[in-house]
């Protein structure tokens, strides 16, 4: 599915954009799908916490934004389990992980709603879902075009290559949401990858990213998907001790997750 450059660049850099997974039809079935999904089973809340959201939006701002999110859209939607069960997504996250068998282990829905849709602050994925080793990747579908206007997906090349990073957790005694220190870790200073519908953007569990805040008038939908080598063990967090249906390949013996 992906060329030796392709997966070159994805292991130099820590992310790949993968350009037309998705043909039209296949994102309006998406989209069609989501629309039911927000009405009956998404959450709209203030979104993540921390003393970042201080530095990253106008005391304005920071009191109206807002996150709109849901897990496992694959439990509550056909053109969703069609999505992530997709052979050419499957195909190219086993060319990533350099293994034939690759394991489904969640979806989550970030969606930013207009003008004010939650920035999201440097961080790895790895605090929310902890594994041992490098055979997880993080899969965002995307089912509008993406820039900086509307909060693109921005990256710190290479910064997957030493595995997990402390995040700051805990506030004055408040836990707070996984985030790396905005004093050393800058926002500005990474690389913006921007995107169209039907594109995926894939990235390593330990690649820092975050996103700008949406200042467009229009929703900014993106869903990401977590692939694994069925055979990486999962030490904490999201999902931790469920099983995943295999979407390449098989399971191998021994690696049904029992915790
Ligand atoms: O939706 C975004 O802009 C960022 C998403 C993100 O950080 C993540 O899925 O880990």
């Amino acid at each position: 599915m992906l060329t030796q450059e392709q997966i070159g660049s994805y292991h130099q850099n820590g992310y790949l954009r993968i350009r037309g997974v998705y043909s039209s039809d296949e994102v309006e079935a998406m989209r069609a799908d989501l629309d039911h999904l927000l009405q009956d089973w998404a959450t709209t809340s203030a979104g993540w916490s921390g003393p970042w959201r201080h530095i990253y939006m106008s005391p304005d701002v920071e009191q109206r934004s807002r996150l709109t999110h849901l897990h496992d859209l694959h439990f509550y939607s056909s053109a969703w389990s069609q999505a992530v069960t997709n052979q050419r997504l499957a195909e190219a996250i086993a060319d990533l992980l350099g293994e034939p068998n690759v394991e489904l282990h969640h979806t989550t829905l970030h969606l930013k709603p207009p003008e004010t849709g939650m920035p999201f602050p440097l961080h790895q994925d790895s605090p929310f879902y902890r594994h041992e080793g490098f055979g997880y990747i993080d899969a965002v579908v995307h089912l509008d075009d993406t820039n900086d206007e509307n909060g693109c997906l921005r990256f710190v090349a290479g910064s997957h290559a030493g595995g997990h990073i402390e995040h700051i957790t805990e506030v004055d005694g408040t836990s707070v949401s996984p985030h790396l220190p905005t004093d050393e870790w800058r926002l500005e200073e990474t690389e913006p990858v921007d995107a169209k519908a039907g594109d995926v953007v894939v990235f390593s569990i330990y690649t820092v990213h975050g996103s700008y805040v949406n200042r467009t008038d229009r929703w900014r939908r993106l869903v990401r998907v977590g692939y694994r080598d069925p055979l990486t063990k999962q030490l904490d967090g999201q999902a931790l001790g469920r099983a995943g249906l295999i979407v390449a390949g098989v399971r191998p013996a021994g690696a049904l997750k029992a915790s």
